[in-house]
Formats: C-alpha cells, sequence, structure tokens
C-alpha cells in the first residue's frame, strides 16, 4: 500500500526506536523523567516560551489549552474549518463547557476585521470571549500557510481586549520550513502553542503545547485530570526529541512530493487541484470523473493507494516520509489509468 492518508501514519525511525530503547527514565507525574524534561526544555526554547508540556496528542495539547485558558461558559473564536472545531468531537463543548463561535476564512487566515467584531461587548446577555484559536498550517485548507501579518494583526486585536491566543500548530513546522519563517516568529504571535511531534516529524506519538511558566503549571494539573499524567515517559519522548533535532529540514522534501503529485494528477482529465500546494497536503476535486470522493477512494484502495475523503467530491492526499518519489510518480500513474477506466 502507498499510504496518503496522513502523515501521522508514519514508522518510527531506526534512530528514534534506538532511543526510546535507550532513554533515561523517571516517573514524569514527580517531575523526575529527564529524556522527558530535556524534550520540553528543548521545544520551550524552539518556539521563545518559557515552558511547555509533553502531551498525548494534538487533540490532548488543543484541549487543554482550552481548559487552561477558559471557563465554563466562555465562548471561543476559531475558523470555522479549524480542526479544533470539525475534528475534536466537540470537546471544548463536552470538556469545558466552552461554545465555539466560528468565522469563514480565506485558505485558514481569518479577517482581522471580522475577529474584532466578533468579539463579546460586556453584557449580562453575552458569553465571554474567553479565547482565539488559531491553526498553522491549516489542515482543511489543504496545509495552507497562515500569513504570519494575519497572525501578527489578530495577536495585536486580541491584546488590546485581553483575550488569550492559542495557536493549534499540529503542523507548524511545516509552515516554518516553507515560509523561511522560524517557529519561534510564528509562535510569538499567540500566547500558547500546540505542535505535533508525530505528524511530519515522524515520532511514533506525543505532541508539545508551550506557553509561560505559570499557563503550563496549570496546563500539567489539566493533563493529570485528564489522565495524561504518564510516568516512564521518556521511552516516548526521546523519539519525539529525534523529531525536533534530526527531521525538521527534511520536511522540506515532503512539499517537494506535494508539488510533484499536484503537477502529476492536475494532468488527468477530470481531476482537479483545489487551491495552492504550499506543504505536505494536497487536496483534489474528482467530481469530474462523475465520482464521488469515496467511490474514487474505493478504487483507489484497489490500485494500492490510500488517501482519506475530505468532502463530497475532495480526497486529501498527505505526503510523508514513508513514501518515495518513485512511489508518488507510481500514484500518478495509477490515477491516469483509473480516469481512464471509469
Ligand atoms: N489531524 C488528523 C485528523 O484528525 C484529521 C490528520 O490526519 O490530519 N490539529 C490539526 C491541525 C490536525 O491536523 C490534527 C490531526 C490535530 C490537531 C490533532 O492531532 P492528534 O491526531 O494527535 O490528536
Amino acid at each position: 500500500m502507498i499510504d496518503l492518508r496522513s502523515d501521522t501514519v508514519t514508522k518510527p525511525t531506526q534512530q528514534m526506536r534506538q532511543a526510546a530503547f535507550e532513554a533515561e527514565v523517571g516517573d514524569d507525574v514527580y517531575e523526575e523523567d529527564p529524556t522527558v524534561k530535556r524534550l520540553e526544555a528543548t521545544a520551550a526554547e524552539m518556539l521563545g516560551k518559557e515552558a511547555a508540556l509533553f502531551v498525548t496528542s494534538g487533540t490532548q495539547g488543543n484541549q487543554i489549552a482550552v481548559l487552561t485558558h477558559c471557563k465554563p461558559g466562555d465562548e471561543i473564536l476559531l475558523e470555522a474549518n479549524a480542526h479544533l472545531f470539525l475534528y475534536e468531537g466537540a470537546s471544548m463543548s463536552a470538556l469545558a463547557g466552552v461554545q465555539p463561535r466560528t468565522i469563514l476564512g480565506n485558505r485558514g487566515a481569518m479577517d482581522p476585521a471580522d475577529v474584532r467584531a466578533a468579539i463579546r461587548p460586556d453584557d449580562i446577555h453575552f458569553p465571554e470571549t474567553g479565547l482565539i484559536c488559531l491553526e498553522n498550517t491549516h489542515n482543511k485548507a489543504g496545509g495552507a500557510i497562515v500569513p504570519l501579518e494575519n497572525m501578527q494583526q489578530i495577536y495585536e486585536i486580541a491584546r488590546e481586549n485581553n483575550i488569550p491566543v492559542h495557536l493549534d500548530g499540529a503542523r507548524l513546522f511545516n509552515a516554518a520550513v516553507a515560509s523561511g519563517i522560524s517557529v519561534r516568529r510564528f509562535a510569538d504571535q499567540a500566547d500558547t502553542v500546540q505542535f505535533c511531534l508525530s505528524k511530519g516529524l515522524g515520532a511514533p506519538v506525543g505532541s508539545v503545547i508551550a506557553g509561560s511558566a505559570d499557563f503550563i503549571r496549570q496546563a500539567r494539573k489539566w493533563r493529570k485530570r485528564l489522565g495524561g499524567g504518564l510516568r516512564q515517559v521518556g521511552m516516548i519522548a526521546a523519539p519525539g526529541l529525534i523529531a525536533l533535532t534530526e527531521m525538521v529540514d527534511r520536511l522540506a522534501e515532503d512539499h517537494e512530493q506535494a508539488k510533484r503529485l499536484a503537477e502529476g494528477l492536475s494532468q488527468v482529465n477530470g481531476i482537479e487541484i483545489e487551491g495552492k500546494v504550499e506543504t505536505n497536503i494536497l487536496l483534489v476535486n474528482v467530481g469530474g470523473l462523475n465520482q464521488t470522493s469515496d467511490e474514487f477512494l474505493h478504487h483507489l484502495k484497489e490500485q494500492r493507494v490510500l488517501a482519506v475523503p475530505f468532502g463530497p467530491e475532495t480526497v486529501r492526499f498527505v505526503t510523508n516520509f514513508d513514501v518515495s518519489g518513485e512511489e508518488i510518480d507510481e500514484v500518478i500513474e495509477k490515477v491516469h489509468k483509473l480516469a481512464r477506466n471509469i
């Protein structure tokens, strides 16, 4: 199988497996795991934040951020297709008791004027705006890079109104590598940041949230409440450290592969590339083949290629380091053939 469903599907490298094997460990609930501490310090330093916390997943990181920033009855402003809104099982409502208020953006970027207009005035009838969430790169917008200036403008509005900003940076390193802007500069436009070690960076497990020391102290308690206080967790933090130190620059290869795939698929009659390809995610519309995304994916699977539906006619391909250039060419050829035979 050529697996382009997500960049989450990659298997840990030999070096990561070795690091897990050799990891120095301790009980992390007592904050005694030296490997976790090293990972957290490295991540905080890279993002330019005071402190960081290793968490089990991107979803857990985002939810801990919501729980720590907000109180029940608050409202969160976020983009209409944000992962936090679409794909986290309404956990912000189920766990934190907050309601989302969505703003439709352009390639994942909310118009700062819309954000300003959506902030609630002080009125007994209204919820309080407790948090603004950004996402970079933006998954549903096809790995779009939200421009730094857009983030700066929104952060300024947030600060004027005393509202914290959380960045879902599950793929922030992709944004940094593709734009040449450091993760730290993106992270500067938010109070807290979540990024994933287990996506393009290839670690088997885990995400990190970063913010002020005080925020992380409270977040640690929320992680414990959620059952995320782990013990000799250096075993899984060690591959995460390799992800941060060895795997960042190679994300450029995934971006190249996504462009190569887009170029190849754009030559197929009946297939349209949706939007531009900036990082490792490619959205294609298969409506011109008179196929729904599910039907198309069924045929594709018979050809031993996997991708996921992202709308009635939209299919998402995500390049990742387990898929080679030759395999990308193979996928292009298979889709050509498939389109001819449908
Ligand atoms: N995204 C997954 C699916 O849930 C869609 C994927 O395959 O892309 N923020 C963003 C922007 C994400 O894309 C994801 C995962 C998460 C948060 C959640 O991370 P995990 O899966 O570690 O909980």
